[in-house]
């Protein structure tokens, strides 16, 4: 029996380095950040993604799908332990049933490994066997790559940061009449702290819903399983002369460093730091109903995302990086089954030039940055439709609201971007002559051949970005 459990660990042993080796040397991992501020289409995307890599009738423009090299692909356990999975069987049961539905809302980081064999191109065509393609996705919030900036912060700085920038918006009323009240210098009574932190909390929360996206720290609106404990207990406050020990305003401080430390490092140490490529989705249609003041902020929001990307950017963060790099950045702007395709090439063009625009705020150089629109999961088709007398491209589909089919046509876009970024950049409260619709339509009921994946929109476009030069 001895012999039997030592003979079997040793040859454990051996089967483990086995692995590693096999791994490092022959089966390359490419891992897939996907993020995207709340409800941009992280979770679709991916699901989508996953379902087209698995059956890729629907990807032409992934070359290696297209040249028919792979040959196999599946669904694997993935390589970190702690991270939940992708819980993918179970959106897309909800995206393929017979009565489909909208994946519910994510709050959290997860992964989710997808093995491809490939047969391999080119010379070596003929010498090489099959080769094996790790794609590690990691679906987290966008919000959370916004929290890089505190690290550069004290809580000084950041409380007047934050109290300077939010003095004028209505939906921090409460939350400042809070602040100013309390006397900081007094001795730490919980439940005040507490209520003050609850208060900030809805306050970021209401800016976020009302379209702002400066809704640092991340974690006060998506707090997961740290809800209550006070590495979130904690708000800006006017600085005072003095703070004294165990005052509510030096446990403030106090706190705000947990935050940096135990939530925000960790993020960026053990997952931000090992992405190799990485799609940015923006629901860039939802931004231009809401008005010129949602695409600047959608603006700003893509610049400090890009700036996290930028090798040098913190100190922190270069110390961890070393030297690796994101390789490639894709912006992607989803739900672009909502217009008619005559539109489509106005809402890339909105996209290319604000990301031409994040690039040069950003002062960003070195990964690979491209920008599209796409729709990961297509709920609607076209049609053209007479409209007082002239021909208008609309959409058809199933309202999510009523369950009754619907045409819709959501405006046009301008052919040149800048009549739209140029009143957003110059503080315009309102578009001047027209008003952009959206509408939320239901999944539609899929009847799929064999071999392929549900119907999208420039999702093999994407993948090739994406990965396709690996493949
Ligand atoms: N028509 C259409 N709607 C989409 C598409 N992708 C996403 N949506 C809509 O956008 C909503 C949000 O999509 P999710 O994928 O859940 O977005 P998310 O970024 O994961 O959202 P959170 O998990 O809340 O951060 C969905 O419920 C759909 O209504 C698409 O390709 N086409
Ligand atoms: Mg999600």
């Amino acid at each position: 029996m001895v012999i039997t459990a030592i003979a079997d660990g040793i040859w454990r042993g051996v089967e483990t380095v086995q692995d590693t080796v096999n791994e490092t040397l022959f089966e390359p991992v490419i891992r897939l950040g996907v993020t995207g501020l709340a409800r941009s289409g992280k979770t679709v995307f991916i699901t989508s993604l996953v379902a087209n890599l698995l059956d890729n009738g629907r990807m032409p423009h992934l070359l290696a799908a297209a040249e028919g090299r792979i040959v196999a692909s599946f669904l694997q356990p993935q390589p970190d332990d702690t991270v939940p999975r992708f819980a993918y069987e179970t959106y897309l049961g909800a995206l393929t049933s017979k009565t489909p539905s909208w994946p519910d809302s994510t709050r959290a980081i997860s992964e989710l490994r997808v093995s491809l064999r490939i047969k391999p191109n080119g010379l070596l065509a003929g010498l090489q066997g099959l080769r094996t393609v790790h794609l590690d996705i990691v679906d987290y919030p966008g919000e959370w790559l916004l929290d890089l900036a505190l690290l550069d912060l004290s809580y000084a700085q950041w409380s007047a940061q934050v109290l300077e920038r939010i003095e004028n918006r209505p939906q921090a009323a409460a939350f400042l009449a809070q602040a100013q009240a309390v006397d900081a210098q007094a001795k730490l009574e919980e439940p005040q702290a507490q209520g003050l932190a609850t208060a900030f909390a809805a306050y970021l929360n209401a800016a976020r819903d009302a379209g702002f996206y400066d809704c640092t720290p991340g974690r006060f609106i998506l707090p997961g399983d740290l809800a209550g404990s006070p590495v979130l207990t904690f708000a800006p406050l006017p600085a005072t002369d003095a703070s004294p020990r165990r005052s509510l305003i030096r446990e403030m401080e106090r706190r705000f460093e947990a935050y940096k430390s135990q939530v925000v490092r960790p993020f960026f140490r053990d997952h931000f730091s090992r992405i190799d490529r990485q799609v940015v989705l923006v629901d860039a249609l939802g931004a231009i109903h809401n008005g010129p003041q949602a695409v600047e902020d959608m603006r700003g929001a893509m610049t400090d995302i890009l700036s996290t990307f930028r090798p040098g950017r913190n100190a922190f963060l270069s110390n961890l990086l070393r030297g690796k790099r994101v390789e490639k950045i894709l912006f992607a702007a989803t739900k672009a089954d909502h217009l008619h395709h005559s539109q489509h090439p106005q809402l890339s063009a909105i996209m290319q030039a604000l990301i031409r625009d994040a690039r040069d705020r950003a002062q960003f150089a070195g990964a690979k940055t491209e920008a599209m629109a796409i729709a990961s999961l297509r709920a609607t088709t076209e049609d053209t439709v007479t409209h007082e007398g002239a021909d208008l491209d609309v959409v058809r589909g199933i309202l999510e609201s009523t369950g009754k089919a619907a045409a819709f046509y959501p405006g046009a876009l301008p052919n040149d971007p800048n009549h739209l970024l140029g009143p957003a950049r110059d503080g315009a409260e309102a578009w001047l002559d027209q008003d952009y619709q959206v509408m939320r339509f239901a999944p539609a009921p899929l009847t799929l051949r064999p071999g392929d994946g549900p119907p999208h929109l420039r999702l093999d476009r994407a993948a090739q970005f994406l990965i396709g030069d690996k493949l």
